[in-house]
């Protein structure tokens, strides 16, 4: 009747109008994917110790670091530049959360997992799926860590751990109190891709081999940090430096002195970002900072390579749990939330729209653990020569390939909320604006495919046999791919690797305008094969036969060379420069 209808909406009885929402519960116990893979991969006895501790932290970020995150976002860094007398101070405030994600990392051993080696090669998939549960709740925190890794990789690869202990020993320390944590200062004005023609920062000799640097970093993330790898061309004494990568040297710089004082450091301002809120970016001047040169002076670039190697793996976790944990929360969402007389998770289409995202995870996953896998060998000296190329080529494929799919998931994951998608408090838009950077930094996706074919030239193609070699070993066992119904597929995974080669053998110049194709391409021949070797393994289940035959229904974006030749670059110009006044 009408007075009950009226009563309905009598202010008293409003909140009978809030709206589902979804929970995340323990990211590792709810990813039977990740489950799965690491099941398939890890051995008996690794596998006990790796899921109770996975088990254990899934339970902490679901709670405690989730929070933490939010609140870092919430409150972001702040910089007083002056005291109350004019006095220049450059005060860094971070949130309390923040400083607390801090400690947790170290506790957790979120770098130190790496370096301790318990579990010998399985210890780099161990340290990365943690941080797959812990990056999407991280408050960013993820980001200091990556470089924080990369730092103590190379201090590793210089073989400067015994000379360079103390710092090692706290980039590596699972003691909140003398965790240290890395910046990678890299970007100027002038650059951030070309660096060879961007780095105008120049190092005065002081002695030995410590220099007075001078320059303008345009960009440095963890702000906070208490040590950074940087580049600077050295003055000779005539006051000239060497222009070009030959120029470029690498420095360790230590932040502050014993007293806690700035190194000769200013920090010009926080940058206003569209996202990586928590983050402390900054513009630094370095005015005189007192610096220690590492390895052979005019090697900068080369010698900063493997720390490059290790943030861009970073990245690319990075980029697959959060595709993860928006999949984790909208199909929860979806068994909570009613739509014409039915739950989400009732509508066929929309189900449909979250496999395809799911099946674009469940790809980016298995690419992303396996490199981390192969990092370990590597690192334990288990690695064969294809397995050394393969994560040589495969990293800046997967940095692009799966920055790029966050993207997209991230959209469509953000809509599969409807409005709510879009609102700011309930942090999922923070999911969103945080992934853009991740094709951005740490290298673009237009330098990461030309990464790639830096790989095939200073390999003398080596990389891409590792690659067939690959592919002939996982797609030779006719009679097993017979049995199981799936030479189909692998035929099809061996005629996109015979495209990629035959392209990389003729293509010629015209491969520089095709490298992002022949990149993405790559990502998805080398995805599809690890996602067939699963499909053929005894543990398989039968999602991994619907996720490899999915696969396998998409194409590969490379077009034949004379698509990219220079008529149809010309053309590409003109099409973009139309009514340009240029
Ligand atoms: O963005 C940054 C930090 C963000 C925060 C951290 C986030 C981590 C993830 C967190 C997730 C939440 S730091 C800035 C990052 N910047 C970049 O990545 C730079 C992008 N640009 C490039 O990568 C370019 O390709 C350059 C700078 C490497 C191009 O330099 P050059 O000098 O023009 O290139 P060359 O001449 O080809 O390379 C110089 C030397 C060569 O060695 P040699 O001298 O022995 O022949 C190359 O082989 O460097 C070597 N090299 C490499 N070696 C260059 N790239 C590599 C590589 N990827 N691996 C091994
Ligand atoms: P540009 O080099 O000017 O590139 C502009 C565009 O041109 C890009 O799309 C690029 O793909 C394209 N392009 C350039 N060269 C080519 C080519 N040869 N062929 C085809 N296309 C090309 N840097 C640090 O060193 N330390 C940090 O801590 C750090 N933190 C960052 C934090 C944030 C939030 C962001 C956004 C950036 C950070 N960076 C940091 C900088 C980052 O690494 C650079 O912005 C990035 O590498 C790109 O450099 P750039 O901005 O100079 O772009």
């Amino acid at each position: 009747n009408s007075s009950s209808k009226s009563d309905t909406f009598y202010p008293a009885r409003h909140g009978s109008f809030s709206q589902a929402q979804p929970n995340l519960y323990n990211p590792f116990i709810e990813d039977a994917y990740l489950r799965h893979y690491l099941s398939y991969k890890l051995p008996n006895e690794v596998r006990n110790d790796v899921f109770r501790d996975l088990e254990s932290f899934g339970a902490r970020v679901s709670s405690e670091i989730t929070i933490l995150g939010r609140e870092a976002e919430i409150n972001p860094p702040t910089l007083h530049q002056y005291d109350g007398w004019g006095i220049r101070i450059d005060k860094l405030a971070t949130s309390e959360a923040w400083r607390k994600l801090h400690d947790i990392s170290a506790e957790e051993g979120l770098v130190a997992i790496g370096y301790d080696r318990k579990h010998s090669e399985w210890s780099r998939l161990h340290q990365f799926s943690k941080l797959f549960l812990f990056s999407p709740s991280s408050g960013l925190y993820s980001c200091p860590l990556a470089m924080t890794d990369g730092a103590a990789r190379l201090i590793e690869v210089m073989k400067l751990k015994d000379a360079m202990a103390p710092t090692y020993n706290r980039l590596t320390s699972r003691d909140p109190s003398s965790f240290w944590t890395s910046g990678q200062w890299m970007t100027e004005k002038g650059g951030g891709s070309d660096v060879a023609r961007g780095t105008a920062s120049y190092a005065l000799l002081e002695n030995g081999d410590r220099y007075r640097l001078h320059g303008y970093k345009w960009f440095s993330s963890a702000t906070d940090a208490d040590m950074a790898f940087t580049l600077a061309r050295v003055q000779d004494e005539s006051g000239q430096v060497t222009d070009g990568t030959e120029g470029i040297s690498l420095f360790y710089v230590e932040t502050r002195d014993n007293h806690g004082s700035m190194n000769n450091i200013r920090i010009e301002r926080l940058k206003n970002k569209l996202g990586t809120r928590q983050l402390p970016t900054a513009e630094l001047l370095l005015d005189g900072t007192l610096a220690q040169l590492i390895g052979e002076k005019g090697r900068g670039i080369s010698l900063i390579s493997p720390m490059l190697l290790i943030t861009r793996l970073h990245n690319t976790i990075s980029a697959v749990a959060s595709m993860r944990r928006m999949l984790l929360l909208s199909r929860d969402y979806a068994t909570k939330r009613r739509a014409f007389g039915k739950f989400l998770v009732e509508h066929s289409l929309h189900m449909r729209t979250l496999a395809e995202l799911e099946l674009e995870t469940r790809g980016c996953m298995v690419l992303a653990l396996e490199l981390t896998a192969l990092l370990g060998r590597e690192e334990c000296g288990q690695a064969t020569k294809e397995e050394i190329h393969l994560l040589r080529l495969f990293t800046p494929v997967a940095k692009l390939y799966t920055a790029k799919k966050a993207m997209s998931v991230m959209s469509e994951g953000l809509e599969s909320f409807g409005g709510q998608g879009y609102i700011e408090d309930n942090g999922l838009p923070t999911l969103f604006r945080d992934a853009q950077v991740l094709p951005i930094w740490e290298g673009t996706t237009n330098i990461m495919s030309l990464d790639v074919l830096r790989a095939l030239q200073k390999s003398n193609g080596e990389v891409l046999e590792a690659l067939v070699s690959k592919v002939d070993r996982v797609t030779c066992n006719q009679e097993k791919l017979q049995f199981l119904g799936l030479e189909a597929e692998a035929e099809l995974i061996k005629n996109w690797t015979q495209s990629v080669t035959q392209f990389s053998e003729e293509g010629g110049n015209v491969i520089v305008t095709a490298a992002r194709d022949f990149a993405i391409s790559l990502g998805q021949v080398y995805t599809g094969t690890l996602l067939l070797e699963k499909a053929c393994h005894s543990s398989a289940n039968i999602l991994d036969f619907a996720t490899l035959k999915r696969w396998c229904k998409k194409s590969i974006p490379l077009r034949r060379i004379e698509q990219y030749d220079d008529n149809s670059c010309s053309l590409d110009t003109h099409l973009v420069m139309d009514g340009h006044r240029s």
